[in-house]
């Protein structure tokens, strides 16, 4: 049994407002239905940024300063599926040098077998691990970037991505670059929207996460039982995804009982959405100055170039 996965979900049902890590929505079903989310039309992040890379690609290094660039070694956090990567590599054939780190590691292991054939030239390397924490990376004499797209950064709780964004630096070293995909804030009906598709694989991706803790932590939920959940907050700048229990319930978890009354939710995600100037701040505050911003057209995605 994976004890830090059963830990933190103890810990988590048994606080007042039931609560799972998203980082555990990420097995292999997990990570396919995300891969899905990716391709429904009303989720705009994944392809909003894929748009928009092969420009930033084209003009990252007018921006870059200081050491050599003859060599660049990319390093993506949370790498999942390696889409992203690809218009990168396409335009810069300066990164020699890639390292992908996921906590899906099968996942990954595919993917980055799949690029290696595109780019047969490039030095890949895959760590399996939880990129939240420092890692030790054997910096070569190369600049080295990191790459965090998707806006996976606003999953982390603003004080958790500002120690992120600090141990990224401390990961990368000097003289760093770091190219960040950052959701911003709009209209509430586009988020929404976002979150609740037509097709209900956000709600399958969602309830994933109980069908994983029958198989993996000895849990008898029923899916069917939960419904799913995605509202914005706007106080918070986030949206809030819950899994809602349909009726009275009692859930066993490795032993552990759990009660739910009817309506009560576990929430299971927060996706915070940023102003330019509130993800500056946040960055400064972790060492970072923002290098350059693009936005996509009415402003509804970031990608920013953060120097070290
Ligand atoms: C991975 N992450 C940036 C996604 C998001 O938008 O917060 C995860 C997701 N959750 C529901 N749909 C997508």
């Amino acid at each position: 049994m994976n004890h830090g996965f059963l830990q933190d979900v103890l810990a988590g049902l048994r606080l007042p407002q039931k609560t799972l890590p998203p980082k555990y929505f990420y097995d292999a079903k997990g990570s396919e239905y995300f891969d899905q989310i990716c391709q429904l039309d009303e989720y705009y992040p994944y392809r909003t940024e894929l748009g928009m890379l092969p420009d930033v690609a084209g003009e990252l290094k007018q921006y870059f300063s200081g050491k050599s660039l003859d060599n660049i070694q990319l390093v993506e956090f949370g790498a999942g599926s390696l889409h992203k990567v690809k218009p990168l590599l396409k335009k810069l054939p300066v990164i020699t040098e890639f390292v992908a780190i996921d906590i899906s590691g099968e996942h990954l292991k595919n993917a980055s077998a799949d690029l290696a054939e595109s780019f047969p030239k490039l030095q890949i390397k895959v760590a399996q691990g939880d990129f939240t924490q420092p890692i030790e990376l054997a910096l070569s004499q190369a600049t080295s970037m990191g790459f965090f797209p998707g806006s996976t950064i606003g999953n982390f709780e603003p004080e958790e991505a500002c120690e992120f964004l600090r141990s990224a630096r401390t990961t990368l070293g000097k003289e760093s670059y770091m190219l960040m995909g950052v959701d911003t804030k709009k209209d509430e009906q586009m988020l929404e929207r976002a979150y609740n598709d037509s097709k209900d694989i956000t709600a399958r991706f969602n309830k994933n996460i109980l069908t994983r803790m029958n198989r993996e932590l000895d849990a008898n939920f029923h899916p069917d039982q939960f419904e799913h959940l995605a509202i914005y907050n706007q106080e918070l700048g986030r949206i809030e995804m819950h899994l809602r229990s349909c009726t009275r319930q009692e859930v066993e978890v490795a032993g552990e009982s759990f009660q739910f009354k009817e309506g009560e939710t576990i929430h299971t995600e927060n996706s915070y959405k940023y102003y330019p100037e509130e993800f500056d701040r946040l960055a400064s505050s972790a060492g970072w100055k923002r290098e350059k911003i693009w936005l996509a057209p009415d402003g509804i995605f970031a990608i920013m170039l953060l120097h070290n």
